[in-house]
């Protein structure tokens, strides 16, 4: 049997913090229809598609933090995106900054949603793993400020019943953790949806930088392998308001190789014929966890947050 979802990887290059939202969804329109003409059933694309990505400047003032955010999706500027999703018959992943009322509190999120072929949201995701830190670091080059203005995700990794089979969302970060692919993969995930945007240059490891595209590369071929599950990773690339941005977007199969990627670093579409059926010889093999997970043997898996370290 084969259940195919063909698939676009919709990679975009930087987004000026000039640009509007209106520019950016005629980028992502583009794209979408250039998807469509592909035969793509769903076009993923990157973390914070909307605007630059803000969490690299401090900003002091909550109302230009508040200018990056969506109070609503779909908004005025956002409603072609869904429209023409229904129109050309094609659904969407898109990541953005949301800001909702909760609780009688303003709460931010950095989040993303899945849309179906008819245009109605059908998931949303709200980043649990938010990198970099929380107060002003003048030495770095460039902020990451990810922990002062969004709060950890509260939705933790649900999946989706969706084009025709189980789908599961998460955010930039979170593909560098196990856990992300493994508590999907728990629930029978057959593709994550991952959209980042990855400085080459890490500011506290700068040692790493030369290693960027392998480890973006290593951490979903593993996280695809051990779940048997496609893994769609979607970047934003180029130098964006003077950082370096890695690109390298990929579509991962359930075996852990490449099947298709991006090759530049600009507004980019790599696609691939995707069939959950291949996730079966895995998840009903080497990796059949009702089979051959032994979490009772595991010992102590605390619930804690860190671990112990190695002497300074
Ligand atoms: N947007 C991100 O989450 N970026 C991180 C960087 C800071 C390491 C990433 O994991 O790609």
């Amino acid at each position: 049997m084969s259940r195919i979802v063909t698939v676009g990887a919709a990679q975009l290059g930087p987004i000026a913090r000039a640009e509007t939202r209106t520019q950016v969804v005629a980028r992502l329109l583009a794209l979408m229809r250039q998807a469509k003409a592909h035969g793509c059933d769903l076009v993923v694309y990157p973390e914070l598609a909307l605007t630059t990505f803000f969490p690299r400047w401090y900003f002091e003032r909550q109302e230009e933090i508040d200018a990056f955010f969506e109070r609503a999706l779909p908004s005025a500027e956002t409603q072609p995106l869904f429209d023409a999703a229904r129109e050309l018959g094609i659904g969407f992943y898109l990541g953005y900054a949301e800001l909702t009322e909760e609780g009688g509190r303003t709460r931010r999120f950095n989040a993303s949603i899945l849309v179906d072929k008819s245009g109605r949201i059908v998931g949303k995701y709200r980043k649990v793993h938010l990198p970099g830190h929380a107060e002003h670091e003048p030495w770095r080059r460039f902020q990451h400020l990810e922990k002062r203005y969004f709060e950890t995700g509260d939705l933790g990794f649900p999946v989706f019943r969706a084009f025709g089979g189980i789908l599961g969302m998460c955010i930039c970060n979170d593909r560098r953790w196990p856990e992300t692919y493994r508590v999907m993969g728990l629930q029978g995930v057959e593709m994550v949806l991952v959209g980042y945007n990855t400085p080459v240059h890490n500011p506290p490891a700068p040692e790493h930088d030369a290693l960027s595209h392998f480890h973006n590369e290593l951490v979903m071929q593993a996280g695809a392998y051990q779940n048997g599950t496609w893994v769609v990773g979607v970047a934003k690339g180029g130098c964006e308001e003077g950082v370096d941005q890695i690109g390298n977007s990929v579509i991962v199969a359930p075996s852990g190789e490449i099947v298709a990627a991006c090759t530049t670093l600009g507004d980019e579409l790599a696609v691939a014929r995707c069939d959950l059926d291949l996730t079966k010889s895995y998840k009903r093999t080497v990796f059949d966890f009702a089979r051959h997970r032994e979490p009772q043997a595991y010992g102590l898996i605390v619930e804690r947050k860190g671990a112990v370290l190695p002497p300074e």
